[in-house]
């Protein structure tokens, strides 16, 4: 991984020895930060590139001052998931940003990340409560998003992951992921905007769960029973009320077989 832009008045290299960095990008639990370490969060102002930056708040005892250090998390996170950076691209800017961590500081006075409409939230569980990107960590989040359109992300570790309504967009990052869908009311079907899923590889461990599904045909053609999910190359669709037309559909950008396994039907 790449540490990105040194800043402050002074680096400090063992500062970063501090933190547990996940595979590709979480910061881990498994090292208490201390308490002079305060995280702070940056996004863009399209709020399409994340930062991490953990500023120490003692003393250098030989730079004196203040040092920090930035860590581009987003750059290595989507090193690997060019479908991920692509979908963003295309997408709106939103103005709400969840970020969970582990512990937050309280001890740093007003948090710079609240000044850019960043709201970090201390738990491995989060729900958006209006449009917006959530972010999980390097642990095993629950991310739950709005009604609306949003972008999830789970980074490392095995992340439960549901979008609800919206056309969203989803990525697990590393660990075997579990996203939940819940196919819509029939007589709405048609309406219901399509999930993309960036980096689903049912071979490491992520699996789909389906609220509602019916049969899995795999790559058959739909028979006209309401409720059957079907997988072409990329997509993964569902005919909700038995029309043979596929009324709901999530995108598997690279993804070119499915097994039976990696679909788990569950109750309404
Ligand atoms: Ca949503
Ligand atoms: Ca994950």
């Amino acid at each position: 991984m790449a540490l990105g832009e040194e800043s402050g008045s002074g680096e400090w290299s063992d500062l970063v020895t501090t933190l547990a960095i996940g595979e590709e990008g979480g910061i881990g639990p498994e090292v208490p930060a201390p308490s002079a370490l305060a995280q702070v969060f940056h996004v863009s102002p399209e709020f399409r590139a994340i930062r991490f930056e953990t500023r120490d708040l003692r003393i250098h005892p030989v730079l004196g001052g203040i040092s920090s250090t930035r860590w581009n998390a987003w750059t290595a996170f989507t090193a690997t998931n060019s479908v991920l950076v692509s979908a963003l691209a295309k997408r709106p800017a939103l103005p709400l940003l969840r970020q969970l961590v582990p512990t937050l500081s309280t001890s740093i006075g007003p948090s710079p990340s609240l000044r850019l409409q960043v709201e970090p939230v201390v738990g491995s569980a989060a729900r958006l409560p209006a449009s917006g990107i959530l972010s999980g960590d390097g642990r095993a989040n629950l991310l739950v998003g709005s009604a609306a359109a949003d972008v999830l992300l789970g980074w490392g570790a095995s992340d439960r992951i549901a979008g609800g309504g919206g056309g969203d967009l989803l990525s697990g990052g590393a660990g075997g992921d579990r996203f939940t869908f819940r196919l819509p009311a029939a007589h709405n079907a048609d309406a219901h905007p399509a999930d993309t899923i960036t980096d689903f590889q049912g071979a490491a461990g992520d699996r789909l769960v389906i609220r509602g599904m019916g049969s899995f045909l795999g790559l058959q053609p739909f028979s006209g029973a309401a409720g059957e999910v079907r997988f072409s190359p990329g997509l993964l669709q569902a005919d909700r009320d038995g029309d043979a037309q596929a009324d709901w559909q999530v995108n598997l950008p690279g993804v070119s077989g499915l097994r039976p396994q990696w679909l788990i039907a569950a109750g309404p």
